[in-house]
Protein backbone atom coordinates (compact mmCIF):
# COMPACT_ATOMS: atom_id res chain seq x y z
CA UNK A 1 0.00 0.00 0.00
CA UNK A 2 1.46 3.64 -0.89
CA UNK A 3 2.66 5.63 1.90
CA UNK A 4 1.91 8.89 0.61
CA UNK A 5 -1.24 10.98 1.81
CA UNK A 6 -3.43 11.71 -0.94
CA UNK A 7 -3.84 14.35 -4.41
CA UNK A 8 -7.09 15.53 -5.85
CA UNK A 9 -7.00 17.60 -8.75
CA UNK A 10 -9.63 20.18 -10.00
CA UNK A 11 -9.59 20.90 -13.42
CA UNK A 12 -11.85 23.01 -15.99
CA UNK A 13 -11.92 25.92 -18.27
CA UNK A 14 -11.11 29.46 -16.43
CA UNK A 15 -13.67 30.67 -15.00
CA UNK A 16 -15.63 27.62 -13.76
CA UNK A 17 -14.78 27.80 -10.10
CA UNK A 18 -11.23 25.33 -9.35
CA UNK A 19 -9.42 28.09 -7.13
CA UNK A 20 -12.86 28.99 -5.40
CA UNK A 21 -13.61 25.02 -4.60
CA UNK A 22 -9.93 24.48 -3.89
CA UNK A 23 -9.44 27.36 -1.43
CA UNK A 24 -12.59 26.62 0.39
CA UNK A 25 -11.70 22.55 0.72
CA UNK A 26 -8.02 23.29 1.92
CA UNK A 27 -9.29 25.22 4.38
CA UNK A 28 -11.38 22.79 5.67
CA UNK A 29 -9.44 19.95 5.41
CA UNK A 30 -5.81 21.21 6.39
CA UNK A 31 -4.82 19.85 2.43
CA UNK A 32 -2.35 22.20 0.63
CA UNK A 33 -3.94 24.15 -1.68
CA UNK A 34 -1.50 23.57 -4.90
CA UNK A 35 -1.66 26.18 -7.10
CA UNK A 36 -0.06 25.79 -10.14
CA UNK A 37 -0.28 29.44 -11.94
CA UNK A 38 1.93 30.43 -8.21
CA UNK A 39 4.13 27.16 -9.05
CA UNK A 40 4.28 29.03 -12.70
CA UNK A 41 5.24 32.19 -11.30
CA UNK A 42 7.79 31.40 -8.35
CA UNK A 43 9.54 29.27 -10.91
CA UNK A 44 9.74 31.63 -13.91
CA UNK A 45 8.45 28.28 -16.58
CA UNK A 46 5.80 30.25 -18.25
CA UNK A 47 6.66 31.34 -21.82
CA UNK A 48 5.09 34.54 -23.41
CA UNK A 49 2.66 33.51 -26.32
CA UNK A 50 3.65 35.34 -29.44
CA UNK A 51 -0.22 36.15 -29.64
CA UNK A 52 -0.49 39.40 -30.16
CA UNK A 53 -4.39 39.39 -29.00
CA UNK A 54 -2.99 37.24 -26.21
CA UNK A 55 0.03 38.41 -24.97
CA UNK A 56 -0.55 37.58 -21.15
CA UNK A 57 -0.99 33.79 -21.62
CA UNK A 58 1.88 32.00 -20.54
CA UNK A 59 2.91 28.44 -22.38
CA UNK A 60 4.02 26.13 -19.38
CA UNK A 61 6.78 23.32 -20.25
CA UNK A 62 5.34 20.00 -18.58
CA UNK A 63 8.44 18.51 -18.20
CA UNK A 64 10.00 21.32 -15.39
CA UNK A 65 6.73 22.46 -14.10
CA UNK A 66 6.57 18.20 -12.87
CA UNK A 67 10.31 18.80 -11.98
CA UNK A 68 8.95 21.51 -9.32
CA UNK A 69 6.18 19.79 -8.16
CA UNK A 70 7.59 16.21 -7.95
CA UNK A 71 8.10 15.92 -4.33
CA UNK A 72 4.96 17.54 -3.44
CA UNK A 73 3.02 14.80 -5.28
CA UNK A 74 5.65 12.41 -4.44
CA UNK A 75 4.73 13.52 -0.56
CA UNK A 76 0.81 13.66 -1.16
CA UNK A 77 -1.47 16.16 0.56
CA UNK A 78 -1.95 18.36 -2.59
CA UNK A 79 -5.17 20.21 -4.35
CA UNK A 80 -3.75 20.45 -7.00
CA UNK A 81 -5.56 23.44 -9.26
CA UNK A 82 -4.93 23.82 -12.95
CA UNK A 83 -6.93 24.27 -15.82
CA UNK A 84 -5.20 21.23 -17.65
CA UNK A 85 -5.00 17.77 -15.73
CA UNK A 86 -3.02 14.94 -18.02
CA UNK A 87 -0.11 15.95 -17.08
CA UNK A 88 0.04 14.87 -13.33
CA UNK A 89 0.81 10.79 -13.86
CA UNK A 90 -2.00 8.68 -12.84
CA UNK A 91 -0.19 6.83 -10.11
CA UNK A 92 0.04 9.92 -7.91
CA UNK A 93 -3.56 11.08 -8.54
CA UNK A 94 -6.74 10.17 -6.58
CA UNK A 95 -9.12 11.75 -7.66
CA UNK A 96 -9.79 14.41 -10.25
CA UNK A 97 -12.57 16.80 -9.82
CA UNK A 98 -13.83 18.55 -13.52
CA UNK A 99 -15.51 21.63 -12.55
CA UNK A 100 -18.20 22.68 -15.42
CA UNK A 101 -20.50 25.84 -15.49
CA UNK A 102 -23.58 26.90 -17.39
CA UNK A 103 -22.52 28.82 -20.75
CA UNK A 104 -24.16 32.07 -19.67
CA UNK A 105 -22.94 32.21 -16.54
CA UNK A 106 -18.95 31.46 -17.14
CA UNK A 107 -19.45 34.09 -20.01
CA UNK A 108 -20.50 36.96 -17.73
CA UNK A 109 -17.51 35.62 -15.60
CA UNK A 110 -14.89 35.88 -17.89
CA UNK A 111 -16.39 39.16 -19.44
CA UNK A 112 -16.11 40.16 -16.04
CA UNK A 113 -12.45 39.36 -15.73
CA UNK A 114 -11.81 41.21 -18.69
CA UNK A 115 -10.74 38.17 -21.64
CA UNK A 116 -10.60 39.58 -25.16
CA UNK A 117 -13.54 38.99 -27.68
CA UNK A 118 -11.35 35.97 -29.08
CA UNK A 119 -10.08 34.34 -25.98
CA UNK A 120 -13.34 34.63 -24.33
CA UNK A 121 -14.87 32.76 -27.46
CA UNK A 122 -12.20 30.18 -27.54
CA UNK A 123 -12.64 29.36 -23.63
CA UNK A 124 -16.50 28.99 -24.41
CA UNK A 125 -16.18 26.93 -26.67
CA UNK A 126 -13.24 24.52 -24.55
CA UNK A 127 -16.43 24.34 -21.88
CA UNK A 128 -19.24 23.75 -24.70
CA UNK A 129 -17.00 21.18 -26.42
CA UNK A 130 -16.08 19.37 -22.71
CA UNK A 131 -11.93 19.53 -23.68
CA UNK A 132 -11.11 19.42 -20.13
CA UNK A 133 -13.60 16.53 -19.29
CA UNK A 134 -12.45 14.52 -22.69
CA UNK A 135 -8.87 15.09 -21.33
CA UNK A 136 -9.72 13.55 -17.90
CA UNK A 137 -11.25 11.02 -19.19
CA UNK A 138 -8.19 10.05 -21.57
CA UNK A 139 -5.81 10.03 -18.63
CA UNK A 140 -7.55 8.68 -15.70
CA UNK A 141 -9.80 5.59 -14.84
CA UNK A 142 -13.34 6.71 -14.98
CA UNK A 143 -14.20 5.72 -11.37
CA UNK A 144 -11.39 8.47 -10.45
CA UNK A 145 -13.28 11.20 -12.10
CA UNK A 146 -15.95 13.39 -10.53
CA UNK A 147 -17.97 16.45 -12.72
CA UNK A 148 -19.49 19.30 -10.61
CA UNK A 149 -21.05 22.28 -11.23
CA UNK A 150 -20.41 25.44 -10.19
CA UNK A 151 -23.22 28.07 -10.90
CA UNK A 152 -24.00 28.84 -7.39
CA UNK A 153 -22.62 29.09 -3.78
CA UNK A 154 -24.81 26.81 -2.20
CA UNK A 155 -23.27 24.30 -5.31
CA UNK A 156 -19.82 25.17 -3.68
CA UNK A 157 -21.10 24.45 -0.34
CA UNK A 158 -22.32 20.92 -1.34
CA UNK A 159 -19.62 19.81 -3.72
CA UNK A 160 -16.94 20.94 -0.82
CA UNK A 161 -19.06 18.77 1.44
CA UNK A 162 -19.12 15.87 -1.08
CA UNK A 163 -15.29 15.93 -1.48
CA UNK A 164 -14.44 16.33 1.88
CA UNK A 165 -16.86 12.79 3.02
CA UNK A 166 -14.82 11.60 -0.04
CA UNK A 167 -11.44 12.56 1.55
CA UNK A 168 -12.63 10.80 5.21
CA UNK A 169 -13.59 7.57 3.08
CA UNK A 170 -10.21 7.78 1.42
CA UNK A 171 -8.23 8.01 4.41
CA UNK A 172 -10.47 5.66 6.27
CA UNK A 173 -9.78 3.00 3.52
CA UNK A 174 -5.73 3.85 3.66
CA UNK A 175 -5.07 3.70 6.79
CA UNK A 176 -4.47 7.01 7.29
CA UNK A 177 -6.70 8.28 10.35
CA UNK A 178 -6.99 12.05 10.60
CA UNK A 179 -3.49 13.10 9.50
CA UNK A 180 -4.14 16.60 10.29
CA UNK A 181 -5.17 15.57 13.97
CA UNK A 182 -2.40 13.50 14.05
CA UNK A 183 0.19 15.96 13.06
CA UNK A 184 -1.61 18.39 15.54
CA UNK A 185 -1.33 15.93 17.48
CA UNK A 186 3.12 15.03 16.61
CA UNK A 187 3.51 18.74 16.56
CA UNK A 188 2.19 19.27 20.59
CA UNK A 189 4.17 16.30 21.77
CA UNK A 190 7.18 17.79 20.44
CA UNK A 191 6.37 21.30 21.74
CA UNK A 192 5.51 19.35 25.43
CA UNK A 193 8.64 19.17 27.39
CA UNK A 194 7.98 15.79 28.75
CA UNK A 195 8.38 14.40 25.06
CA UNK A 196 11.20 11.95 24.84
CA UNK A 197 12.74 12.95 21.31
CA UNK A 198 15.09 9.93 19.59
P1 LIG B 1 -11.19 29.29 -11.95
O1 LIG B 1 -10.24 29.01 -10.84
O2 LIG B 1 -11.80 28.05 -12.53
O3 LIG B 1 -10.63 30.17 -13.02
P2 LIG B 1 -12.55 30.92 -9.98
O4 LIG B 1 -12.64 30.02 -8.79
O5 LIG B 1 -11.48 31.95 -9.97
O6 LIG B 1 -12.45 30.08 -11.32
O7 LIG B 1 -13.98 31.58 -10.17
C1 LIG B 1 -14.22 32.60 -11.13
C2 LIG B 1 -15.20 33.60 -10.56
O8 LIG B 1 -16.47 32.98 -10.45
C3 LIG B 1 -14.86 34.12 -9.18
O9 LIG B 1 -15.25 35.48 -9.13
C4 LIG B 1 -15.73 33.32 -8.24
C5 LIG B 1 -16.93 33.00 -9.09
N1 LIG B 1 -17.53 31.68 -8.83
C6 LIG B 1 -16.97 30.49 -9.11
N2 LIG B 1 -17.80 29.50 -8.79
C7 LIG B 1 -18.91 30.08 -8.28
C8 LIG B 1 -20.15 29.57 -7.77
N3 LIG B 1 -20.42 28.26 -7.73
N4 LIG B 1 -21.06 30.46 -7.33
C9 LIG B 1 -20.81 31.79 -7.37
N5 LIG B 1 -19.66 32.33 -7.85
C10 LIG B 1 -18.73 31.48 -8.30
Amino acid sequence: MSTRNLNIVFTGTPGVGKTTHCQELAQRTGLHHLDINDVVKKHNIGESSNDPDDPNTKIVDEDRLLDCIENDLEDGGQIIDWHACDLFPPRLIDLVCVVRCENKVLYDRLKKRGYGEKKLQENMDCEIMEVLLQEAREAYDEGMIVELRSESTEEIDSNVERIEQWIKNWKKDHGKGDMQAQSEQEKKDEDDPMFLHG
